[in-house]
């Protein structure tokens, strides 16, 4: 009690909150909840609702101790924000898309907007001893919009996607300004230390010697809640039935977010290239893929969509048979206990990213495993987590032969293999957690020496405290 008085709150910043008792598709609310355990805490966030004039809307609600801060953002700026700069721009640029990017000046310009329309509601709000951490691209600018206002506090902020390097973000035409804004929180982290040092890099080549520290802190889960919830759900309908209309085959799961970047519409074509492989697994496995739909305003998430639908109408009407289908395509959300439940029915996890920050849900499928006979990971090479859980069988999803052979070699493995690498994997999970990776990063931020005047930076590179991706790390 007397040592929370003395560190003050934790005051979380995201684009959405998640309430208590919300089901979320994302892995941010898990995540910021095990950061605000226990301290006395502010959630500030998007209500999820737009407001039609500037009085700076904010609804606040309680839970224990924290306190959730829910503000309505300007209609006018809100889809050059949103839908424009941040899920148009930031989002694909980050993750090696620069085709995909669709630049306009003036969704830059609301995204500033917004920025410093969150700053302003969060300044009144905040105390002298409050640590503030920011999370996620959508809110890069707002340190510097908070410093602007003369917010002295401790601020830290956390990038949940990757980090590009220097040569892919100079396709921005505003990367410089991006750069700058993120150098100017006293802790800037990163999910992989590649990450970390993409950032490094691009501070050195752009000449900014004003910056915070920055690390690396590869996000984790709560292994043992999800390990919980996968033995529990062996008793419910849901896990029972799945498995009973399997009629003896074996089960391949995928559970992403149905965005481009997981790279769905190459994971369904490798799943063809086992089918028709002529491995002993050819025609035993049945693939499941839960994908709920996000961002369905945007474009690009429409055509992976109809390219979805198209791909696994082509292969099922190939390879059915009247009495199996090879891919059951499943465009809906499941509650957490549920999804554990399918993960340990699953022998095989398939999670073959283009390019992803941490990805959650391969961890999730091995914490969900049954130690008695535990099931494989099949996890690309381009998902922050490969960096971590080496013992997968980690496949480059371009190569559609590789990601089969990895499948048949996934089917096959002996039981004793397969135990060796999962307790590995689990012993990594478990010394990272997601209560890990909060601890970590907020150890870091407050052990920065306090800025002074608002707006001084520190100018030292990241030091042996920050940089090197330990098997401790957070997300
Ligand atoms: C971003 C980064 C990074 C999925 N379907 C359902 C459901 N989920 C849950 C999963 C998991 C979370 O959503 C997804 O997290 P991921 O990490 O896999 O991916 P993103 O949403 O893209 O998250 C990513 C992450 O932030 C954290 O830093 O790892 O790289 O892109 O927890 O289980 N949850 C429920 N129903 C579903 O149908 N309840």
């Amino acid at each position: 009690m007397h040592e929370r008085a003395e560190t003050g709150r934790i005051v979380q910043v995201s684009n959405r909150v998640a309430l208590p008792g919300e089901t979320q598709t994302g892995g941010l609310a898990v995540a910021l909840a095990a950061a605000m355990d226990g301290a006395p805490a502010l959630w500030l966030g998007w209500s999820g609702r737009m407001a039609s004039d500037a009085r700076l809307p904010l609804e606040t609600l309680h839970s224990g101790r924290i306190e959730y801060a829910l503000l309505d953002l300007p209609a006018d700026d809100f889809d050059g924000y949103y839908h424009g700069f941040a899920n148009r721009v930031l989002w694909p640029l980050f993750h090696y898309r620069i085709d995909l990017v669709d630049y306009h000046r003036e969704h830059h310009e609301a995204w500033l907007r917004v920025n410093r329309y969150f700053a302003e509601a969060l300044a009144r709000r905040l105390r002298a001893d409050d640590t503030v951490w920011v999370h996620d691209y959508h809110l890069i600018p707002l340190a510097r919009c908070l410093r602007e206002l003369g917010v002295s506090n401790r601020i830290g902020f956390f990038l949940h996607i990757p980090m590009p390097p220097p040569d892919v973000l100079r396709a921005l035409p505003v990367h410089r300004d991006l750069l700058e804004a993120l150098a100017c929180h006293d802790l800037t982290g990163f999910q992989t230390r590649a990450d970390l040092d993409n950032y490094q890099h691009a501070l050195r080549q752009h000449g900014i010697t004003r910056h915070g520290r920055s690390g690396a802190f590869p996000i984790g889960i709560d292994v043992e809640a999800i390990a919980a919830q996968a033995r529990s759900a062996e008793a419910e309908r849901a896990e029972h039935d799945l498995r009973a209309s399997l009629s003896g085959r074996r089960l391949a799961i995928g559970v992403d977010r149905l965005d481009y970047s997981k790279g769905l519409p190459e994971r369904f074509r490798s799943f063809e290239r086992h089918l028709e492989s002529g491995a002993a697994s050819a025609g035993q496995l049945t693939y499941l893929q839960i994908a709920p739909p996000s961002r369905i305003q945007v474009p690009e998430y429409q055509d992976v969509r109809r390219e979805l639908e198209g791909l696994a109408g082509h292969i099922n009407g190939r390879h059915a048979k009247p009495d199996w289908t090879p891919i059951r395509y499943v465009n809906d959300s499941f509650p957490q206990p549920v999804l554990a439940g399918f993960h340990r029915a699953a022998a095989i996890g398939l999670i073959t990213p283009l390019r992803d920050g941490m990805n959650l849900v391969a961890k999730e499928y091995l914490a969900a495993q049954s130690p008695a006979d535990p099931g494989v990971l099949v996890l690309s090479r381009f998902a922050g987590a490969a960096e971590e859980l080496v013992e997968a069988l980690i496949v480059n999803p371009h190569d559609p032969d590789a990601v089969a052979e990895a499948i048949d070699l996934a089917a096959g493995m002996p039981l004793r293999e397969r135990q060796e690498r999962w307790r590995a994997l689990m012993a990594r999970l478990r010394g990272n957690d997601v209560g890990h990776w909060a601890r970590r990063f907020l150890e870091t931020l407050r052990a920065e020496p306090r800025l002074r005047g608002g707006g001084a930076m520190t100018t030292a590179l990241a030091g042996p405290r920050s940089g090197a991706l330990t098997g401790d790390s957070l997300r």
